[in-house]
């Protein structure tokens, strides 16, 4: 006889085997962007984010939303390409939320760099219920994350709660094979990784501690590569940070919280890494919105306590001067 919790187990696999099949089909298409015409900007003007859109945005995005209602078993479903929470029809709703970007990094695509798909799975409140609300759960509420990376090799990052382990594509079978079992972010790293030309808009910790990185007897290497998964997934493997601050530029940072910051700070944790906006734990915020955005740094744990000290040393500085006068 089959329990409540097989059942939930089955429905969250079931959910996840779509979102590998919207990867795969997306993977498709990166790989003949240029041959299928499938380069370039579409001719929908901007997304929600004010941002380009993409022929392979909207490709994604039609893929991962078709997907995820045919499948039967999510409520609401939260993309970055569409302004409000989409409400999968009553006949095919279930128990789990989605929230996803489908394609991260488009910017990149149409010059072959990587890119990638980013999700985060939530249980609905109520089976069969669809509530707005339940896609503004803390991160911590999530019960499985992952990524697809679209790169020299086509990797499934995923957790369901426990390790992270890593599905290399295999192009002769069309399915994700596991490599990478059991992802363990190191505790140090020699690399970070920032966008260096935001320097001018960073406050006092930030700058400092990509200083720090670079005035050391063993300076740390310099790595950005401008699509968050890749820059992640490199993260994941040789440990250091990726940071996109909050600045004067971007004053609540620039990724969005719900689906960039949230699966990702779950990824890096479950790796034994760390994921903090400078001063607190990414998953222990409450959304307010569902495009929100978020400074945040992840990677090694002593990278990221490295940053936290910035951080924390530059705002008792600034106390000192204010209280000073
Ligand atoms: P997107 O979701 O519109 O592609 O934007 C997110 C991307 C991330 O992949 C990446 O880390 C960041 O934007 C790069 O931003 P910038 O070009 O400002 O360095
Ligand atoms: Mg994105």
């Amino acid at each position: 006889m089959s329990t409540a919790k097989d059942e939930d187990s089955s429905d969250l696999s079931i959910l996840i085997q779509s979102i590998a099949t919207s990867c795969k089909y997306i993977q498709n298409c990166v790989r003949k962007m240029g041959l299928a015409k499938l380069g370039g900007e579409a001719n929908t003007g901007q997304n929600v984010q004010g941002e380009t859109q993409m022929k392979l945005d909207v490709v994604a995005n039609d893929v991962f939303v078709g997907m995820l209602d045919t499948c039967k078993r999510c409520t609401v479903l939260v993309s970055e390409e569409i302004e409000d929470p989409v409400y999968c029809k009553p006949s095919n709703a279930g128990r789990y939320v989605c929230v996803f970007d489908p394609l991260d990094g488009s910017s990149n695509v149409d010059c072959g760099v990587s890119v990638g798909s980013i999700f985060g799975i939530y249980r609905a409140t109520e089976k069969g219920v669809a509530r707005a609300e339940d896609a503004l759960q803390p991160g911590k509420c999530m019960v499985a994350a992952g990524y697809c990376m679209y790169g020299s090799y086509c990797n499934f990052v995923l957790t369901i709660g426990g390790h992270v382990h890593g599905f290399t594509l295999d192009p002769s079978l069309g399915e994700f094979i596991l490599t990478h079992p059991k992802i363990t972010v190191p505790k140090r790293g020699s690399i970070y990784s920032v966008n260096e030309g935001n320097t001018q808009f960073w406050d006092e910790g930030m700058k400092t501690y990509v200083e720090r990185c670079k005035n050391q007897a063993e300076p740390r290497g310099a790595r950005y590569i401008g699509s968050m998964v890749a820059d992640i997934h490199r993260t994941l493997l040789y440990g250091g940070t990726f940071s996109y601050p909050s600045d004067r530029k971007h004053p609540d940072g620039k990724l969005r919280l719900l689906y960039e910051c949230f699966p990702m700070a779950m990824i890096v944790e479950k790796a034994g890494g760390k994921a903090s906006d400078g001063c607190g734990r990414i998953l222990d915020i409450k959304p307010t919105s569902i495009h929100q955005r978020q400074g945040i740094h992840l990677g090694s744990v002593e990278d990221v306590d490295e940053i936290e000290e910035c951080m924390k040393n530059a705002r008792r500085a600034s106390w000192d001067q204010g209280s000073r006068g």
